[in-house]
């Protein structure tokens, strides 16, 4: 009899303690572009794996093109924070207006390539990042890649900063790239990307900056402007992240499921991102040559030209950012 009740009682109570039983039926995962993206691919690669691999106790659906701020990307992290969201698979550009730490990834003609790029975000300066970041109500399980921002316009070839001259430029509205694209002498529209195409389309604007593979092949760039200039001058890593009281409500064992996971998917999206755009495979170029675009490749003495412009960015933001960790990511970058 004292078995039985024993018995009778766990079986009340059981609900009570297992974690599992307070999940919710259904986790948002913000994500500011479409789908077919490989952006947003990634973010569908995440949420199917944790939903295998949990046997569809965790059942995460992604919310593409912005949908869960009405478009404002900007407000991501924030949306983030407070819940709207429980996760988002994210571009630093889109936080950075509320982290401005995170504007150390825009930093003009900073990351001269990919390596250094990993070797930062995987190294201390991400770290301290992720912890910085934890800090403010959100963890960052892993770091994906929008990619290498190149600048694409309807009017000429761009080799030099007298090219850029006045042209009217599409960027998000985060407030560095409205001072960077002014030291350039471009004149700047901040518009959210889900403006974006139309603005191109009906020629609102001169010309944009996206990363190639990302975003420039699949919206067919090529369609509003003639011309890209490859200048590698800013670099956006995506977080895949998790609101941190919703992390927390889950069982350790599912933590480890749902990181895995994400560093599986993030590994997975960066790696599509960056095929074509390294030597010798630059087969995303030809891709853009066979649609007719000008394809113009600075050197690294022309960037020099740019990049000299832009020193009072630096000034302006470096502070902002923090001393210590510019120079921290500056050690990784140069470090041989
Ligand atoms: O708005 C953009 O340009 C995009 C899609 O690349 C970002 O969200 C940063």
């Amino acid at each position: 009899m004292k078995k039985f009740l024993v018995g009778v009682l766990l079986v009340f109570l059981m609900p009570l303690f297992s974690h599992s039983a307070q999940y919710k039926k259904e986790y948002k995962l913000s994500c500011v572009v479409g789908p077919k993206l490989l952006w947003g691919e990634g973010a569908s690669y995440f949420a199917k794996l944790v939903k295998e691999r949990t046997q569809g106790r965790i059942n995460i659906k992604v919310y593409t093109a912005a949908s869960l701020m009405a478009g404002k990307q900007t407000n991501e992290f924030l949306i983030l924070r407070e819940g709207v969201a429980d996760f988002a698979f994210a571009s630093t550009i889109n936080w950075s207006s509320t982290i401005k730490q995170l504007n150390l990834f825009n930093l003009p003609f900073f990351f001269p390539d990919y390596a250094a790029l990993d070797r930062v975000t995987e190294g201390y300066v991400g770290e301290e990042l992720k912890k910085m970041i934890k800090k403010k109500g959100v963890t960052i399980l892993a770091w994906g890649e929008n990619g290498y921002r190149e600048i694409t316009n309807s009017k000429r070839p761009i080799k030099t900063p007298s090219d850029l001259k006045g042209l009217k430029i599409r960027v998000v509205g985060t407030p560095i790239f409205i001072d960077i694209m002014k030291s350039l002498g471009a004149n700047p529209i901040n518009m959210n990307w889900s403006e974006a195409k139309v603005a191109f389309q009906q020629g609102v604007v001169d010309g944009q900056e996206n990363p190639v593979v990302g975003i420039e092949i699949p919206v067919k760039i090529w369609q509003y402007h003639k011309h890209i200039t490859i200048w590698h001058y800013v670099i956006d890593p995506l977080m895949m992240s998790v609101n941190n009281k919703v992390w927390n409500s889950f069982t350790k064992e599912d933590q480890d499921i749902i990181r895995q996971a994400a560093i599986e998917a993030a590994y997975w999206e960066k790696t599509q991102v960056r095929k074509g755009l390294i030597a010798p495979d630059l087969s995303a170029l030809d891709t853009l040559k066979k649609h007719g675009m000008t394809v113009t490749v600075l050197d690294r003495k022309q960037i020099e030209e740019f990049k000299k412009l832009t020193k009072p960015i630096y000034d302006k933001w470096v502070p902002k950012i923090g001393k210590n960790l510019v120079e921290e990511a500056e050690k990784a970058v140069d470090y041989k």
